[in-house]
């Protein structure tokens, strides 16, 4: 394990690097691609984090609806803290200043941070593949969500928020170049399919350890999916609150179009020097139709099939009725 300034730049002088998304190199580690912060931010979490029972971590590959997950598990967590609504911090915050990254807040830049005077449930958020999660997280009984998006609406996404993301001076990356990289497994903590798989192999292994959601389904039926979110995190609905509409409160203080509307997400930045407006753009499924050509959707198809071909993992690409 590296540490230290000199032995972190050593690790990167050893690993395949390529040109990033953004203009900033990702370098390949123990299978993954990351940007060198990342991989260091996630040196120093298997190092220094300890996981307790009653964590719960969120866990995403970019742009699958972490902050929707964000807002939606932070919600249910902290709804006998804000029972009226006006008060809810989600009013006035961006969901990622809520729930921080392990990667991006707490261990980036050779922080360690003090965690043991955070309330219960601590509610953490990553990117970070499952066979970089420290041990202490494999083990313990604490709780991962993972939430997952199908690839090619993740790429359409990917792609718009990087291009918003890009120093002017390097222009825009055009969609083939981003088409290319993605099927190359080159995204930030890519592959994508490797990731997924990752989380969704022990979501099977052990289902009352990792929770599988998907972007799509939360589509089609909010309440239902914030119900199970809530059992599986240890707080279930009571009756009562069923009755009183909490899950319809939430579900909808957490819709695309609630969050895109306050003025909190319109301005400023929350994670790194990304606008919190980037982070809402259409908030639909089946938007790649109107950007993968015919070749694309083939060579996609094909990929797909090779990759996920016998894990059981599928994902719906088209907008379904929703509840
Ligand atoms: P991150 O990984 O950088 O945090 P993430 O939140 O995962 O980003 O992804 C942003 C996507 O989720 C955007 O998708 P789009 O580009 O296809 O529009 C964004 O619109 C969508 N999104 C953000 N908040 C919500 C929400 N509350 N409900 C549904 N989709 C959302």
């Amino acid at each position: 394990m590296a540490n230290g300034h000199e032995s972190h730049q050593g690790l990167l002088h050893s690993l395949p690097k390529e040109k990033g998304w953004i203009g900033l190199p990702l370098y390949q580690y123990q299978g993954s691609w990351c940007h060198a912060k990342g991989i260091q931010a996630a040196i120093s979490l298997q190092n220094h984090f300890h996981a307790i029972e009653s964590d719960v971590i969120l866990v995403t590959t970019p742009k699958s609806g972490t902050t929707w997950l964000k807002a939606l598990a932070f919600a249910i967590l902290n709804r006998h803290r804000y029972t009226n609504l006006s008060q809810n911090p989600l009013l006035t915050h961006n969901p990622h200043d809520l729930v921080p990254f392990f990667e991006f807040n707490l261990y980036t830049d050779n922080q360690l941070p003090n965690l043991s005077d955070l309330p219960s449930p601590r509610l953490f958020a990553t990117h970070i593949p499952y066979p970089w999660l420290p041990e202490s997280i494999k083990i313990s009984n604490c709780k991962i969500v993972y939430l997952c998006r199908n690839p090619k609406d993740t790429l359409v996404s990917y792609w718009h928020f990087t291009n918003k993301a890009r120093p002017e001076i390097l222009g825009p990356l055009s969609l083939e170049k981003g088409f290319e990289l993605f099927c190359k497994g080159i995204t930030g903590f890519g592959p994508f399919w490797d990731h997924a798989l990752g989380y969704w192999n022990e979501n099977l292994e052990r289902p009352q350890k990792v929770l599988f959601l998907k972007y799509e389904e939360l589509k089609k039926d909010i309440k239902y999916q914030v119900k199970r979110l809530a059992e599986f995190m240890g707080y279930p609905f009571t009756i009562e609150e069923e009755r009183d509409g909490v899950i319809d409160e939430i579900s909808r203080l957490c819709s695309f179009e609630c969050l895109r509307s306050l003025e909190v997400n319109k301005s400023g930045k929350s994670i790194s020097y990304f606008e919190n407006q980037t982070l809402f753009r259409k908030g639909e499924v089946g938007d790649w139709v109107n950007y993968l050509t015919i070749p694309m959707v083939e060579q996609f198809d094909q990929l797909m099939e090779e990759k996920l071909c016998g894990s059981g993992l599928t994902f719906d690409m088209y907008p379904q009725h929703r509840k």
